[in-house]
């Protein structure tokens, strides 16, 4: 590691730098520490959960690799969860899918599934001062199939009402528990890999199951209602589009989840932060990276994580913006993926903390803007790594490359060992 006194001397350049721009650096490190993500549970068991355990991942979403040391049960995902966070500076949240419950060896359907199912995962969380979030779970299950709440089967679209109603109750009883709302988001792959004879019929289901499911009231929990582009297996038709989402979010007041993944690749989704702003109440966030299609790769900093963390800084509303993460890489150490995913994320936060917003706009009024966008491409080489590192430094965390051996370690002596 670079010895403390080179950081620090590298952080007081820094420092000075960002003052003569008229950034102060203090206060950038002070809004990191606001800065809480909602980790994915899915990322260190290739989104298999402990319901049926090996039974295959569908839903038209697909995780590529086989690479050893999985978590197989509750405590190796809990170990993994604790040893990547130690690795990621700040406090963060974990989200759990429902398929994640603690079923004790029993099989539990997902029109059964209780609060007490969760109850160790509270406590746990507790211990270990991680807030929990949660996710209603349609896929991989024998009544999956291609439609769950948008079905014209009143039989399995019940079942699936039921389940979400009760994934929103064990949200509420996580949100009083923690005493802090429980974010839970609501995400269906119904759809189909042909042209429907119909559009609007499916639509309507699911606008009819959503109501329902709404109908009660809760203070502890907010709902999060995630749209797609498509599914593999289902790629002429979704039911619940963007369009669908955001006008039922706008018009019914839920909080819309944008997915980075979820869009064609040359949609900004940065562009539709401020939009959301106005006509939702908040945000959710799926933090992915997709290469070509929605393959969610693990997360790095490019230039799309940096103008999505860049709106949500200029528009100030980072308490309006959930952070949650959703990629799923099976090619590479698991506990690696995270951090390499959250850390990236971090630091596109940290960039757009220490972006000279004041200066900015005021070239911009006086229509300076030739000085506007050079500036803009001068920020990218201020050593904004100087207070990056710093902030692993007072976070306790390892500093820069240093956390590769202690993946490497841990890797070592607890994944490997897992068949
Ligand atoms: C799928 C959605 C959804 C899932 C998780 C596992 O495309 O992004 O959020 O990734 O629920
Ligand atoms: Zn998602």
């Amino acid at each position: 590691m670079a010895k403390e006194s080179i950081i620090q001397s590298a952080f007081e350049h820094a420092t000075e730098r960002y003052a003569a721009l008229g950034v102060d650096v203090n206060r950038a490190l002070a809004d990191m520490k606001k800065i809480s993500f909602s980790l994915h549970c899915w990322q260190a068991d290739d989104v298999t959960g402990f319901e049926n355990q090996g039974g295959a991942l569908t839903g038209g979403i697909q995780v590529t690799g086989n690479y050893p040391g999985r978590a197989r049960t509750i405590d190796e995902l809990r170990t993994d969860i604790k040893q990547a966070t130690s690795y990621i500076p700040g406090s963060h949240r974990l989200s759990l899918h429902e398929i994640y419950g603690d079923f004790q060896g029993k099989i539990v359907d997902r029109d059964e599934v209780e609060p007490e199912h969760f109850q160790s995962w509270m406590e746990w969380a507790k211990e270990n001062d991680l807030k929990l979030d949660f996710n209603s779970t349609s896929f991989s299950h024998p009544k999956s199939g291609d439609l769950t709440l948008a079905n014209p089967d009143d039989e399995i679209r019940n079942f699936w009402i039921e389940h979400t109603k009760r994934c929103r109750r064990i949200s509420e009883e996580m949100g009083k528990f923690q005493q802090d709302p429980c974010m839970m988001n609501l995400w269906v792959h119904d759809g189909s890999k042909e042209v429907p004879a119909n559009r609007l019929r499916y639509r309507q289901l699911l606008e009819q199951s959503l109501d329902e499911i709404f109908e009660t009231k809760y203070e502890h929990m907010k709902d999060c209602i995630e749209a797609k582009l498509f599914g593999i297996g289902l790629e002429s038709y979704t039911v619940g589009s963007y369009d669908f989402y955001l006008e039922y979010g706008a018009k019914k007041g839920k909080i819309v989840t944008l997915d980075t993944g979820h869009f064609h690749l040359t949609k900004s989704v940065a562009d539709k932060v401020s939009s959301l702003l106005l006509f939702t109440p908040e945000i959710m966030l799926h933090v992915s990276r997709p290469v070509r299609w929605d393959s969610d790769h693990v997360v790095i900093l490019n230039d799309d994580i940096s103008d999505l963390a860049r709106e949500i800084i200029r528009c100030q509303a980072l308490d309006r913006v959930h952070i949650g993460l959703d990629y799923f890489d099976a090619t590479i150490n698991r506990v690696g993926a995270y951090v390499v995913g959250c850390r990236a994320t971090l630091k596109a936060f940290l960039q757009a903390l220490l972006e000279p917003s004041a200066l900015l706009q005021q070239y911009e009024d006086e229509g300076k803007y030739f000085e506007r966008l050079a500036l803009q491409e001068e920020l990218k080489s201020l050593p904004w790594g100087a207070v990056w590192d710093m902030y692993c430094l007072q976070a306790d965390v390892p500093v820069g490359e240093t956390y590769i051996p202690c993946v490497q370690q841990y890797e070592k002596e607890v994944t490997s060992k897992r068949s």
